[in-house]
């Protein structure tokens, strides 16, 4: 249910640096209430995912980084205040998880996108050097076919030096020039904190969306 105070509670701007782990799931069932915002970080195993949550909130242990990727298997909830959360997604793409359960993380990946109401964004990781796989494509694709906005960070920035960095850049924006304004696309590294303030502008937006809100008020009086 929502009323005046909850939504002008939700307009007030996250504070990244309050977050704090709230639960893991490993099935939609398991969430907790599809209430207020969410943002969720997406992208395959080893793109950067946690060492990013970790940088956006100052805590370098909030969520657990690995070098041994796909050890995230579960759907991670932090809270940023009563209403507003952001989501590590499992990473996709590990090619030494048994098949049969990579095909049941995928299907609780696709179950949380499509139904998650208080999804507001996605943001996509693709390591630098390696952007736009099928499935970065893919979900790049189903994102956009549900009108969800894309926020591409292009990770480990610093292993480039600047003008490679640019390049890489401009070549991924112009790859997505189809979609409009519904995906876009920054340089960003943990290690030297590159493209920290564009990222959190996003998520501000995202978080504090109005219109979102106001739809949420007028499904409300219609009940
Ligand atoms: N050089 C560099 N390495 C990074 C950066 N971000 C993450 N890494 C490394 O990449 C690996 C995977 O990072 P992690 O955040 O666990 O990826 P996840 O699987 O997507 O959550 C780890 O060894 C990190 O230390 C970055 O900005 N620069
Ligand atoms: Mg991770």
């Amino acid at each position: 249910m929502t009323n005046i105070a909850e939504v002008s509670l939700q307009l007030e701007p996250a504070n990244f640096k309050r977050a704090a782990f709230l639960q893991s799931a490993s099935a939609i069932e398991n969430a907790p209430a599809d209430l207020g915002s969410e943002v969720a970080f997406a992208g395959r195993s080893n793109s950067g995912k946690s060492s990013a949550i970790n940088t956006l909130t100052g805590n370098g242990k909030l969520a657990r980084t690995s070098r041994t990727p796909g050890r995230t298997q579960l759907i991670n909830f932090f809270t940023l205040s009563d209403n507003q959360r952001l989501v590590d997604l499992p990473g996709y793409g590990y090619a030494k998880v048994p098949l049969k359960l990579k095909n049941e993380w995928n299907r609780q990946l696709e179950r949380y996108l499509q139904n998650r109401q208080t999804l507001r964004g996605l943001v996509l990781l693709m390591d630098v050097r390696h952007p736009l796989n099928d499935q970065d494509q893919q979900m790049i694709a189903w994102a956009v076919s549900a009108d969800m906005p894309v926020h591409i960070l292009l990770t480990k920035a610093d292993k480039f030096k600047r003008g490679p960095a640019q390049a890489a850049l401009l070549a991924v924006r112009g790859r997505l020039t189809t979609y409009g304004d519904l995906v876009t696309v920054q340089l960003f590294s943990s290690l030297k904190r590159t493209g920290i303030e564009s990222l959190e502008a996003t998520l501000q937006r995202w978080l504090t969306d109005e219109s979102v809100i106001a739809e949420n008020v007028e499904d409300d009086s219609d009940h």
